[in-house]
Order: C-alpha cells, then sequence, then structure tokens
C-alpha cells in the first residue's frame, strides 16, 4: 500500500470540464512585437496543407540545423516525445524506431504515453517485482516510460490533494495494437497493489481474483480471432475498479459497447467465430460432447478454421473463472447447451420455396434442427414454424401465416442465433457486475480502464463502423481539450501568458454525426421510424438534401453503389448505405421471440422474459429503439463519466500489420501516428512553439548574430546549472529583437508564424522564426566569410 507522502507526489491534474471540449482554446504570447496579430491555429479543411509543409519543413532542413535540434544518434533515449526537436512527424517516427530497435516499447508524448507491441513476451518487463518497483518508488516518473508509471499516477491520484477524484485511463490503438494486453496489465496492476495485505480478508481477495477472472470470461464470450488479430475483442470496454477509502480494491463494475453479433452467423474468409465455440469443439470431455451433440468429426458451418491452433482455445481456464465468478453447475450446464444449439442451427439449411408452401428442409438439416430444439429446449415443428412462416396480424383477431421465401428463413435463422447470443452475452455482463460490484457504501472513488475498438476504415464499411469511428471522434474531442489543458499548464509554468488562439477541433465532423435533427443518425433513425419502402434510396435522397453543403461530408464517385463518405480526424471513410437502415431496426421476429419465450431451459426463458419491455418484441412502431440510438446513449453516459475524471491516455501502436515480433514498419506506423491522434497532437503543439532550445545552446548557434558569446563559465559546464541559464534570458531576448527588427513584418507573408517566447530556461520558437533565425545565422556568416577573403587578398 502506498504512503500518504507517495500518494501526494503526482501532481493532481483537474478533470477537464466538459464546456472546454468547444474547440476554442485562448491563450496568449507575450511577445511583445507591436501589433502582431494573434496566431491561429489551422482549420481541419487546411489541416493537410499544414501537415506536408511540416514534414517538408522538417525533410528540408538543412543537415547542420537538423543536427543542432536532432541528434540522432540520441533518438532512442528520448523518454518523452516532446523533447524530440523540432517535433515533427518525421522526428517522432524517427524516435519511435530507434528506441524500438533498442528494444524500448513505452515512450511519453507529454501527457499520453505511447506503446508499441513488441509482439512477443518480453521477460520480467511486467513481473510483480516490476509492479512494486513502480508502486514504492518516491517518484515513478523518473523511472523508464513504463504502463505502470500512468498506473501508479492514477493510483495517486485518486488521493487528491483537494478531495479525492476519480481516474480514467483511456487505452486506444487499432486492432492488435495491443489495448486488451495493456488493460489486463492494468488491471493486474491494480489487484496487486491495491490488494488487501490482510489476506486473511477472505471477501477481498475474492474481489481481487473476480475481477481477473473476468477477463479470461469476457474474452472467451466476445473475441475472436480475425485478419488483424487472434484474439480481436468484438465489443467495447468500460470498467471501473471501484476502492475504499484506504485505497484498497473492494469491488469493479464493468459496461460493454455494441458487441459484434453478427459475427455469430456470419465469419468473413480467414477469421472465426467467438473463442468459446472452438474452446467447446476441442476442450470437451466426452460426455460433455454427448451432451453437446458435438462429436469429434462434426463440422459446422459456423465454426470456420477450427483446425487453427490459438492460444485462447482453453475451456478449461474459462470454465474455471465462471466457477470463480459464482456461475454455477446448473448455469454453466444452460449455457453451454445455449451455445451448443447454436452450431446446431448453423448447420439448418433451407429448400427453395413455393409460392403457397414454406421451405422445406432435407433429412440432414432436419436432424440439425431437432437437436437445436432438443438443446434449446423448444418443440421442434414450432422451431421449424417460426423459422419458416411468417405470423401477420391485422388487428386482434386477424391472424395471416405467409410462408417465408428461402433468403427469408436465412435471415430468421441467423437472427435467432444472433439475438440468442447477444442475450447470453448481455447476460453474462450482469452476472460479472452482480458477482464483482461492490456496495455503494463501501466505495468511495474508482480507476476506470477504457478498451475500445480503435478507428476502423475497410473497403466495405456500415454502420458498425460508423458507430465505432463516432465513439473515435468523441474520445479524440476528449483528448485534445485534455491535451490542450496540459499544454496551457506548461506554457504559464513556464512564463507565458494568454492571448486568443483559435483551434479548431473535430466538432463539426461530430455535428455532422449526431447533429439533430439533420445529423447522420438524425436522419437514419427518422428513415427508420418512418419505415418506408424503398428505405435505402430515401435515406440517400435525405442525406443529398440535408447535408449537400456540407465540407465534412461527400459521395463516392468511384463506387456503384451510393456510399457516402465522411472526413473524420484520422482519414475519410466511405459508408454503404445499402443494408444499413435494417442494421439499425435490426428487426427480431416476434414468432422467434415468444419460442425463446416458452423454453424449458431456465436460462432461455430468464434471458427473454422482459424481451418486449426491452423493445425488442412485438414492438410498436413508435417504441422503436434503434440501434445507433442505444449506442448514442451509452456513449453519451461514458462522455460524462469520462469528464467527470482526470484522463490519462495509452496510444496503442501495432508496428507492423502481420503481428511479426520486433519488426518496424515506418509506413505502418506514421498512419496510426495520424489515426490515434499523436500527430493530431504534434499539430496542436505546431501552432503554439514546437521547437523549444535551452538558452545556452541558443547562445552558442545564434550569439554571432549579434556578437555576442556564451560566457566561459557557462560554456564550460556544457550548458549551465538551471539558475545560470536563466541569466541568459536578455542576452538571448537581445538577440531576438535584433533578427526580429531586419524583418519587414508589413511585406513578410510569414509574419504571423515569427512568434517567440523567452521561458525561464528555454526559448520557445515557432518554424517561421527558426528559419528567420537561421536565415540571420547564414547572413551573418557569409558577411564574416566575405571579410576575411578581403582581408586575405589585402594581405596577400
Ligand atoms: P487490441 O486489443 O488492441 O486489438 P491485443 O491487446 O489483443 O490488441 O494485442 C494483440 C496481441 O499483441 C496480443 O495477443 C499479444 O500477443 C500481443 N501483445 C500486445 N501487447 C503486448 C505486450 N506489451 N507484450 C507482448 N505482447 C503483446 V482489437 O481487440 O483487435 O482492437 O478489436
Ligand atoms: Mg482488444
Amino acid at each position: 500500500m502506498a504512503n500518504v507522502k507517495q500518494k501526494l507526489l503526482f501532481r493532481n491534474k483537474p478533470a477537464v470540464s466538459a464546456d472546454r471540449v468547444d474547440g476554442t482554446v485562448a491563450r496568449s504570447m507575450n511577445f511583445e512585437k507591436a501589433g502582431r496579430a494573434p496566431r491561429h491555429g489551422k482549420v481541419n479543411g487546411e489541416k493537410e496543407q499544414v501537415r506536408s509543409r511540416r514534414m517538408s519543413l522538417n525533410d528540408s532542413l538543412e543537415g547542420d540545423v537538423r543536427d543542432f535540434l536532432v541528434n540522432e544518434a540520441e533518438l532512442h533515449t528520448y523518454d518523452d516525445l516532446t523533447k524530440v526537436n523540432p517535433v515533427t512527424p518525421t522526428t517522432v517516427l524517427k524516435c519511435l524506431q530507434a528506441r524500438y530497435s533498442a528494444r524500448v516499447f513505452y515512450t511519453h508524448a507529454g501527457c499520453t504515453l505511447v506503446a508499441l507491441n513488441p509482439f512477443q513476451p518480453i521477460p520480467h518487463l511486467y513481473s510483480l517485482d516490476v509492479m512494486r518497483e513502480y508502486h514504492s518508488a518516491p517518484q515513478p516518473q523518473d523511472f523508464k516510460p513504463h504502463i505502470f508509471i500512468v498506473a501508479e499516477e492514477a493510483y495517486r491520484n485518486v488521493q487528491g490533494q483537494v478531495e479525492p477524484v476519480d481516474q480514467s485511463l483511456v487505452v486506444s490503438g487499432e486492432s492488435g495494437a495491443g489495448k486488451t494486453w495493456t488493460s489486463r496489465c492494468l488491471m493486474k496492476y491494480y489487484a496487486t497493489v491495491a490488494a488487501s495485505s490482510h489476506k486473511c480478508q477472505d471477501t477481498v481477495e475474492r474481489i481481487e481474483r473476480r475481477v481477473l477472472d473476468s477477463n479470461p470470461v469476457m474474452e472467451a464470450f466476445g473475441n475472436a480471432c480475425t485478419l488483424r488479430n487472434n484474439n480481436s475483442s468484438r465489443f467495447g470496454k468500460y470498467i471501473q475498479l471501484q476502492l475504499n477509502s484506504s485505497q484498497l480494491l473492494v469491488g469493479a463494475s464493468v459496461q460493454t459497447y455494441l458487441l459484434e453479433k453478427t459475427r455469430v452467423a456470419f465469419q468473413a474468409p480467414n477469421e472465426r467465430n467467438f473463442h468459446i465455440f472452438y474452446q467447446m469443439m476441442k476442450g470437451a470431455t466426452e460426455k460433455q460432447r454427448q451432451e453437446w451433440e458435438m462429436p469429434y468429426n462434426q463440422k459446422f458451418s459456423w465454426l470456420p478454421n477450427a483446425d487453427k491452433t490459438l492460444e485462447e482455445d482453453r475451456l478449461q481456464e474459462t470454465a474455471e473463472a465462471m466457477i470463480s465468478l459464482g456461475i454455477d453447475t446448473d448455469k454453466r450446464t444452460q449455457i453451454f447447451r445455449v451455445l451448443a444449439s447454436i452450431l446446431q442451427l448453423g448447420n439448418v439449411n433451407f429448400s427453395l420455396a413455393s409460392e403457397s408452401q414454406p421451405c422445406d428442409l432435407d433429412e440432414e438439416s432436419k436432424g440439425f434442427l431437432y437437436k437445436t430444439a432438443t438443446l434449446l429446449q423448444v418443440p421442434v415443428d414450432e422451431l421449424q414454424d417460426c423459422l419458416t412462416v411468417r405470423t401477420l396480424r391485422a388487428g386482434k383477431q386477424n391472424v395471416l401465416l405467409k410462408p417465408c421465401s428461402q433468403s427469408e428463413c436465412v435471415i430468421r435463422r441467423d437472427c435467432l442465433a444472433k439475438v440468442i447470443y447477444a442475450q447470453l452475452f448481455e447476460w453474462l455482463v450482469t452476472f460479472i457486475n452482480n458477482s464483482m460490484c461492490s456496495d455503494n457504501s463501501k466505495w468511495c472513488n474508482f480507476i476506470g480502464l477504457l478498451d475500445v475498438y480503435g478507428f476502423e476504415c475497410f473497403l466495405l464499411n456500415n454502420l458498425e463502423q460508423l458507430c465505432i469511428n463516432y465513439a473515435n471522434e468523441k474520445l479524440q474531442q476528449h483528448f485534445v481539450a485534455h491535451y490542450l489543458k496540459a499544454q496551457q499548464e506548461e506554457y504559464v509554468a513556464e512564463g507565458l501568458e494568454w492571448s486568443f488562439v483559435r483551434y479548431q477541433d473535430n466538432q463539426s465532423c461530430l455535428d455532422l454525426i449526431e447533429g439533430s435533427p439533420t445529423g447522420i443518425l438524425s436522419l437514419l433513425n427518422e428513415e427508420c421510424r418512418l419505415n418506408r419502402a424503398s428505405d435505402a434510396k430515401q435515406f440517400r435522397v435525405r442525406l443529398e438534401k440535408e447535408l449537400s453543403g456540407n465540407t465534412r461530408m461527400s459521395w463516392d464517385k468511384f463506387s456503384k453503389q451510393p456510399h457516402f463518405i465522411v472526413a473524420h480526424y484520422a482519414g475519410r471513410v466511405s459508408y454503404q448505405i445499402e443494408g444499413m437502415m435494417e442494421k439499425n431496426k435490426d428487426p427480431v421476429p416476434p414468432e422467434l421471440l415468444s419460442l425463446l419465450q416458452k423454453s424449458k431451459n431456465p436460462l432461455l426463458q430468464s434471458l427473454f422474459a422482459a424481451s418486449d419491455a426491452e423493445g425488442n418484441g412485438s414492438r410498436a412502431q413508435s417504441k422503436v429503439v434503434t440501434v445507433v440510438s442505444k449506442f448514442k446513449n451509452s456513449l453519451e453516459s461514458l462522455m460524462k463519466i469520462l469528464h467527470g475524471t482526470t484522463p490519462h491516455y495509452t496510444r496503442c501502436i501495432k508496428p507492423n500489420p502481420d503481428c511479426r515480433p520486433l519488426t518496424f514498419k515506418k509506413e505502418e506506423v506514421i498512419t496510426q501516428l495520424e489515426a490515434c491522434g499523436i500527430v493530431e497532437t504534434i499539430h496542436i503543439s505546431a501552432a503554439g512553439f514546437p521547437i523549444r532550445v535551452p538558452y545556452a545552446s541558443f547562445l552558442q548557434r545564434y550569439g554571432l548574430i549579434t556578437k555576442t558569446s556564451l560566457p566561459a563559465q557557462i560554456n564550460n559546464k556544457d550548458g549551465g546549472e538551471s539558475g545560470e541559464e536563466a541569466s541568459l534570458g536578455p542576452v538571448v531576448q537581445d538577440i531576438l529583437n535584433a533578427v526580429l527588427k531586419t524583418s519587414d513584418s508589413s511585406t513578410n507573408p510569414n509574419n504571423n508564424n515569427l512568434m517567440v517566447h523567452c521561458g525561464k530556461t528555454k526559448v520557445f520558437l515557432t518554424h517561421g522564426m527558426l528559419e528567420l533565425l537561421e536565415e540571420q545565422r547564414d547572413r551573418v556568416r557569409s558577411q564574416k566569410a566575405f571579410c576575411i577573403q578581403c582581408c586575405w587578398r589585402r594581405y596577400q
């Protein structure tokens, strides 16, 4: 347990208040040249230009200046990317590459931690000893960058100096970057350092175990092998670790977001279904095989790539974790029977239907249907009717039965599997919460861990990607507000005053997506509510009508289908309109729900008992709760929670697309740095002073402009103590004044760029100012060279 003294060591950053997320930040520079206009951050439309200008500026820097600013040989030693000088995407990339080659996987980026995935276990990096070292250090931030620094900072910050402050650790990055791995490390860290030292307290020990055991269960049911990651989370997760007043872990609660339930009935080529099905197939005992109707050689359509060996295929571990969470034998039996029924259902195929007759099933399918019904504990003939015949109601009395077409039967079959799996997953999450959650009176603060899917851009993107990317826009906005605040604090610490600089964040993109009444989501909901015949066409017309003037949206000219493009902060994504309405309505035929309610399986009964009330049942049109409405609501509550906490950001980076150990691909990394906002952060910092030069170095390089040299006592000390360095401020200011006098501010179009500030120990410069200084330095040097030549000639 950290003592109180240690807890106070980290500066407690106040939470970012919601009203700061407005894209405008006020700040001023104490630059004294009269009439200098406040510098404006670039609006989004100009970002690309700024980005390429920044990159080319760095690339075009003379080797000499670059050496002065960037010491390539030392790049791997920079623990913080903000120390890289100048901060540009190229230098940041080089620094990360140098560190990765030196087997250093964590680097600070101001208030963010960048984590590069080594793709192989690194011995001792996360051992108990290392945890204890970081936990017991008086100043962990003086240690090498590590996820445990972030963990410890949050842990100490909870006990704020004025009052306790809840903390959030936001872990982001693309698929396979290491978010879930990082979240697991963080959970282990807290389960270790916040554990009660009195091991006799059985309940406390059980809580830590349960918190850790929630991982294998949720991963078994919610993760799957994809092309990008063998253990890809197919849902978002926010877990709150509840701490009591002595900072002991006394409970936890978890909130999940948007499980990719379509995976149950459809797996893309070379991808797999959720792990749990493979665990059952591979790990079942003989008795279980009989019980689950799963003989060794049985092939299941919804279980592709079963021959692939994955570390995650461990039934025993999942079952033990379920026991530890308190899921008793009866419930486990019911759960596995329900899961087994889904696999059987996937093997049921339908023959072509005639106008008046429902689809028939061949003998094999009949066998699978029978097993499905047995496992679900529902009558087989009723199951078949539900899958092949639609019941139409006209008023209360009149019921019309209409045979479904073959494709409708397939949709119904898949829908049955998806609704069962999604409800089962929700039930599990609720159970886990009940098992871990502590009494409200027993905990006072929490540390929240957010592990959500990163920005996604596939060849074909639909509603799932729109929701995921919308969530990422929200998080990016939260991050930018937080980052700007941290920057502001740093400038203030160095003595900068503030005037107005606008930095336009991604609000315009968020308005496009979530705006009411004409944002994409509102229009989508409105069309779903109207339930018109030609859904997709109408939706497209509405989008064109309402949003044609929006600069963040355009139409994909290269696609034959109507696809709209959204310019996200992380890149442009083209979304299919086709199928979006159906996905949003996510209808479940009422016949299927009433069948499940009749099941003899108590678990199924409880899963579907309240389904009408939840809006899944025979819903009146007015009560439709669409997928995006639910997602938007849960995202809004998440943002509310995040705004009430002190955030800590970790950006996981996947250094190569093939998950190869210790392989760094520059193109891969730079794209992610852009997508996860690190480059964005650099742009923000570029809107201020991206170049920071200690006074002594400044004098050494630019002293010749005013014929000033570095005082000998400082020169000898290789830069000098900071007190001595601070005394150089006036001399540095003189040089800057001299340089600025020579620049004609009325004719120089770049004059907004000529910003400079003398801090307490450093000069803060813009790129424009650096260029001007270099020009002056070159001019003085060539004059000198010319004089020497003249003297030499005269002497000769
Ligand atoms: P993700 O959560 O970011 O992807 P994971 O956390 O599942 O990615 O990481 C992918 C794989 O990378 C893991 O299974 C490990 O093999 C490896 N890995 C990640 N971090 C480390 C580390 N620090 N040390 C060693 N190996 C690591 V997704 O859930 O797909 O977005 O939806
Ligand atoms: Mg994951």
